[in-house]
């Protein structure tokens, strides 16, 4: 049958006696206007020829729909709206049935939940991910959805954003069916359809909950909302479907999507959702092909080395995790094991996929074990000689193609890289503890990196499912450089005048789970004392210098591990310390500052300027490539609300306020 085209996206072939509907808009298949008014011209095709019997609507590629078009935010709207699309479809006199081929997300859902049937492809997924955009369904998920798979259900998808995969969406009522080809499926449906009253999901009524349980579900949206409005707004949405007529339901949805739209914490999202696609893109390495990398080696697999291992073997590398000793070896297959183990308890995994992990892993005490590694990754104790040393030894055993990264924190990797006869091969990849969890890797771009070595370590990092940010080299690399300037900021306001717990409480008020001095107290106080000793030869002695965490360290509070820090810890509580009050007040003293009253907006003010100060320093050496970069960083390696898009995000707003 010859191709009907509609508009530049939407197409159409008729297939027994129906109008099969193909939406073709790469990369995502997101809802542009092009696509609206081909459906549209579409569903107007169908009703003008009475020998359509009805519509299947598909998606081109891996994607069924991947939401509303993100880049037509903020831009005058363009007829039609997606809302009239939907009802149209809903109201459709022929039946309308969608054969799910990929993900429908967003406004590709609430398509999927107006049709009268849907019929899910083996790889379809589906979700409502509005609020990890800071807004709400806008085109009548909070109000279709409900109706189709209950309150309760409906809270927890819309309220948290996840997505379902296809045997969750059948169970709930999501999918009326699953098929290898889903567009035969849903040609069957639709003849079956044809034959009863349409099953109209709006005129469906919400089926009736015990309100304990819609509370326990609203409970647990709202424990993880941190201060954000759209899930809390998506939660009474959802509720009111069941109070409310269609009518009124959608136009309180309406009022309040458009509301959120323009609100700074769904801009703030949208910044971080377009900032991590950018991520990882480099100038001039589109073109670079990434070396195979299917076998990695852990060089030390303490807590960090164990994390990394975890991460590639449940990614489906195969690791070989090298150790000192025979025993210290077989500790780290146990540490390894006990990791999966723990993945299992929580459901993220089970046990044959554990058994899967361990039968890809190797531990050794024998370096030469390391032969057929694409990829060594070395986690040993942060010492230049010791890095040096190894990256020397490895470097006569390993075939010449292998890359060797570093994962230092505050190390030179170039000086660590000149340590062997090719440092080309050479590149950072600073993981954050516990490595198995967190999603960021700082990818460090070294002075004499290959650009094939760069392309594959963050090829490697994104098969690991994390979030890689290239950064050049300079001490403490994108984020420990910019927590070196804040915390320096939040030691002088602590001789200006405030108390650690001030100064945390201000931090963890604006949305950082824990405040500078308990992070400081939790991951140990020593490693930066070292650092300072270090570098204090080199200080100038004009800069401002707070000596208040030596005298700690010199006082045996080396944080949570000796049982006192910045904080005490009586049974375990982070309490306030008269004792460091006391040498606060002292180390004032002996440099006559007349301490003053800092308030909470104050101590932000100054800790947020430090971030986007050093920030901007990094952007100006050509350290960080893009300020989204350095957002990045800040939101998922130090607890920076994500809802707030970053500091210099933050920078930015306010200076477009200003102007
Ligand atoms: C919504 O629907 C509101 C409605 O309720 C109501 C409206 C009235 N728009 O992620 P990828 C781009 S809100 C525009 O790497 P993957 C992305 O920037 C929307 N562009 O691919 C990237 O561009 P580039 C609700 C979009 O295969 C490219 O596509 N929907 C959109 O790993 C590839 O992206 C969502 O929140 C979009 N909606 O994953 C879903 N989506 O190549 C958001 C992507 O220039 N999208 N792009 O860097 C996703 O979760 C993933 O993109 C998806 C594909 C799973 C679809």
């Amino acid at each position: 049958m010859p191709e009907i085209r509609f508009s530049q996206s939407v197409s159409a072939r008729r297939e027994q006696g129906a109008l099969v509907v193909t939406i073709d808009n790469p990369p995502v298949n997101a809802l542009s206007a092009h696509v609206r008014s081909g459906l549209m011209a579409a569903l107007d095709h169908a009703t003008d020829l009475p020998t359509i019997t009805g519509l299947v609507i598909t998606g081109a590629g891996s994607t069924f729909i991947g939401g509303a078009d993100i880049k037509e935010f903020g831009k005058p709207p363009m007829e039609p709206m997606l809302s009239e699309v939907i009802d149209r479809i809903e109201t459709f006199e022929k039946p309308v049935v969608c054969s799910v081929n990929g993900s429908a997300l967003g406004g590709g859902c609430e398509v999927a939940l107006a049709c009268h049937g849907r019929i899910a492809g083996e790889k379809a997924a589906f979700g409502l991910p509005e609020v990890k955009l800071g807004i709400v369904p806008g085109a009548g998920g909070t109000q279709r959805l409900p109706r189709l798979i209950g309150t309760i259900a409906a809270i927890d998808l819309i309220g948290t954003g996840r997505t379902v995969n296809v045997s969750e969406a059948v169970a709930l009522g999501l999918a009326d069916g699953t098929a290898a080809d889903p567009v035969a499926a849903a040609l069957t449906l639709l003849r079956e359809l044809g034959a009863k009253p349409l099953r109209r999901t709006g005129l469906m009524a919400v089926p009736t909950v015990d309100a304990a349980a819609v509370s326990a579900a609203e409970a647990k949206v709202l424990a993880r909302a941190r201060g954000q409005s759209a899930p809390v707004e998506a939660v009474r949405l959802v509720k009111a479907a069941g109070q409310v007529d269609l009518k009124q339901g959608l136009a309180e949805e309406r009022g309040t999507f458009l509301r959120l739209r323009d609100s700074v914490e769904s801009a703030a999202l949208r910044h971080v959702f377009f900032a991590e696609r950018a991520a990882g893109k480099v100038e001039g390495l589109e073109t670079v092909s990434p070396r195979r990398i299917q076998t990695i080696a852990v060089v030390g697999a303490g807590l960090m080395g164990a994390g990394i291992a975890v991460s590639a073997l449940t990614s489906g590398c195969r690791v070989i995790a090298l150790e000192q000793t025979k025993e210290a070896a077989a500790d780290a297959r146990a540490r390894i094991a006990e990791t999966l183990d723990k993945t299992v308890r929580s459901g993220r995994m089970d046990a044959d996929g554990r058994d899967d992990c361990i039968a890809r892993l190797q531990t050794t005490a024998e370096a030469a074990d390391l032969v057929t590694a694409d990829l060594v990754i070395e986690a040993v104790f942060d010492d230049l000689q010791v890095k040096m040393d190894l990256f020397r030894r490895l470097d006569g055993i390993l075939a010449p193609g292998t890359i060797l990264a570093t994962n230092t924190s505050y190390l030179d990797p170039d000086v660590i890289a000149a340590a062997t006869t090719d440092p080309s091969r050479v590149v950072g990849l600073h993981f954050f503890s516990p490595a198995n969890v967190m999603r960021l890797v700082e990818v460090v771009d070294c002075a004499k990196t290959a650009p094939d070595v760069l392309a594959s370590a963050l090829a490697f990092v994104k098969r690991l499912g994390k979030l890689p940010v290239v950064c050049g080299v300079t001490e403490g690399f994108i984020g420990n450089r910019i927590f070196s300037a804040y915390r320096r900021e939040a030691e002088f306001m602590l001789e200006d005048g405030a108390v650690p717990d001030e100064i945390d409480a201000a931090f963890e008020a604006y949305g950082f789970p824990m405040g500078i001095f308990a992070v400081n107290d939790m991951a140990g106080l020593e490693i930066a004392w070292a650092r300072r000793k270090r570098q204090a030869a080199t200080r100038d002695p004009a800069a401002r210098y707070v000596e208040i965490a030596d005298r700690l360290c010199e006082a045996g509070r080396l944080g949570r591990k000796s049982g006192r820090g910045w904080y005490a810890y009586p049974n375990g509580e982070r309490t306030v310390d008269p004792e460091v009050t006391a040498m606060i007040k002292a180390a004032r003293a002996a440099k006559n500052i007349t301490p003053r009253a800092i308030t909470a907006e104050e101590i932000m003010g100054r800790l947020l300027k430090a971030m986007v100060d050093e920030g901007t320093a990094l952007l100006a050496e050509g350290i960080a490539a893009r300020p989204g970069d350095i957002d990045l960083v800040m939101i998922n390696g130090y607890g920076f609300p994500a809802h707030k898009g970053g500091p210099m995000f933050t920078a930015q707003q306010g200076k477009d306020l200003k102007s």
